[in-house]
């Protein structure tokens, strides 16, 4: 009797431990998508950097699948975030690079991979750069700027509002500015002058780091920005502070919601322009601020993993290193970029970089990473941020997303179980390629970009078709159109069913 009831006791303590590491278990993976911006297919060690080194992104590359044929949907920023949450092509809406003051451009009755987390029960978080655009148009930016983040999905919102390079130069959390004083009130203009802050153009011996007459306006910290501003003294950003501040918001989300599932969106500044790295990080590579930005950049990778590892999340959490487009060297600051490349190729061996309709303006770096589950793989199956949308949902849990055709389930391929990948996919520049399996159509689009020509960048754009074989021709240097014209045809035709779907 006694062996019996001791029997079930043991049983009893059994199930009671199952159930307990079955609650574990199902419990929904976090998620980080880390969005690097500007960031080139080969600007980190592990994809053949050279001049500088990235070992905490190293190390998610060598214990997690490495893509070498992933894409941003846009070769710029604006278009390739909204199609990364949305889950639809950018070009549908019109998205192009917006300035500081546009209203939001996605869709409040729609859906995004954040509201998809939301109804799945997680806690949602965007910090950094947003670039999506921001209210209804005239913002008020002495009051909460609505809609933003908050009414596509994110509990939590730190943004850089635009980019570094636009005004305003101010932080919001949650959807207001930080630190404002209501006695010196902001303003923004993109338009016209505004008095009270020096413009580039005016005071050039105000500015740490000179610029281009595109990037000549109202100086903060020293740096001539794109567009006006006035007021907001005590809420201006310090540049150099960028990684410290939102490594810290990252980290406080991280904390306060350990015990529940999380998505977090990580969009950093670096390596984008304006790049003025912290003092700790001048001179760490070989490359003057561009390179240091990519050693600031990788930090804070480091800094984000290490207290998941810490706290006991890096088993359950799935993280996703990309960027937003490919590689620029002179965007607008004189930082020496270009002078100081080295024998480092940002691009890799594929041709073009950000804005180029070529492979390198939106192939980009794209490692994904989580120990015990991911194990180390090298990629080269064919995949496109706009299918995240589809992929994650079917992760975080029942209540997927309703679903976009442009976004396709690539959750085996981002998990390493297949490397099967999209056979087609659309890239946006300018104009829009499609890729066929190792085929690369570009549509012909007259016109040139005096600006972009001026700083020796390739648009990728032409008045003719365009046709490239990149399993022989990676370098997209010989175009095959006229040669091929039946394949010509077909991708010409297949591209405009998928734009009139
Ligand atoms: C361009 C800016 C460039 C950069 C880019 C946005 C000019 C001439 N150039 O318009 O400096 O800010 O927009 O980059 O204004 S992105 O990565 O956010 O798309
Ligand atoms: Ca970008």
């Amino acid at each position: 009797m006694k062996n019996a009831r001791l029997l079930l006791f043991f049983l009893a303590s059994l199930l009671g431990l199952f159930s307990c590491e079955k609650a574990e278990e199902t419990k929904a993976p976090n998620i980080i998508i880390f969005y690097v911006d500007d960031l080139g297919y080969a600007d980190l060690g592990c994809y053949g950097a050279k001049g500088v080194t990235t070992p905490n992104v190293d190390r998610l590359a060598s214990n997690g699948v490495r893509f070498t044929d992933a894409h941003s949907t846009a070769a710029t920023c604006t278009p390739s975030r909204y199609s990364l949450l949305t889950g639809s092509y950018a070009f549908r809406n019109d998205a192009s690079i917006l300035p500081g003051d546009a209203p939001l451009i996605i869709d409040t009755n729609g859906e995004t991979i954040a509201s998809a987390a939301k109804a799945n029960g997680y806690s949602t978080a965007v910090i950094g750069k947003w670039h999506l655009g921001l209210g209804k148009g005239a913002i008020d930016w002495n009051k909460r700027i609505s809609p933003g983040p908050a009414e596509v999905g994110f509990d939590y919102s730190f943004l850089i509002p635009a980019t570094g390079d636009r005004v305003p130069c101010v932080y919001l959390e949650n959807q207001q500015v930080v630190g404002l004083d209501p006695e010196d009130p902001i303003t923004v203009d993109y338009n016209k002058k505004i008095e009270g802050l020096p413009v580039g153009s005016e005071n050039p011996e105000l500015l740490k780091v000179k610029a281009d007459a595109q990037h000549n306006n109202t100086i903060v910290n020293g740096i001539s920005r794109i567009g006006f501003m006035s007021g907001g003294s005590s809420a201006h950003w310090v540049d150099e502070e960028f990684p410290d501040v939102l490594v810290q918001k990252a980290q406080n989300f991280i904390e306060n919601h350990k015990d529940s599932s999380f998505f977090l969106f990580f969009s950093f500044h670096d390596i984008h322009v304006p790049r003025i790295p912290h003092p700790r990080f001048v001179g760490k590579s070989e490359m003057g601020p561009r390179g240091d930005a990519i050693v600031q950049m990788d930090w804070t990778v480091g800094q984000i993993i290490s207290q998941l590892e810490k706290l006991g999340l890096d088993k359950n959490t799935l993280v996703i290193f990309t960027s937003d487009n490919g590689p620029v060297l002179d965007d607008g600051y004189m930082d020496q970029a270009k002078e100081l490349i080295g024998d480092h190729d940002p691009a890799g061996s594929f041709r073009g970089g950000k804005y180029s309709a070529f492979e390198a303006g939106t192939r980009v770096p794209t490692i994904t990473y989580w120990p015990g589950r991911i194990k180390p793989l090298k990629s080269d199956a064919m995949i496109s941020q706009v299918d995240l949308f589809t992929s994650l949902g079917k992760l975080m849990g029942p209540a997927s997303p309703k679903g976009n055709p442009d976004s396709e389930d690539i959750l085996k391929e981002l998990l390493g179980e297949s490397t099967t990948g999209k056979t087609y996919m659309i890239e946006e520049s300018f104009d829009l390629a499609l890729r066929k399996e190792n085929w690369k159509y570009i549509r012909p689009k007259p016109g040139a970009v005096a600006y972009l020509e001026s700083k020796d960048m390739e648009t990728g754009m032409s008045e003719t078709d365009q046709l490239y074989n990149l399993s022989d021709d990676p370098g997209e240097t010989k175009n095959v159109a006229e040669q091929y014209p039946e394949i010509t045809a077909e991708l010409k035709k297949k591209l405009e069913e998928m734009v009139n779907r």
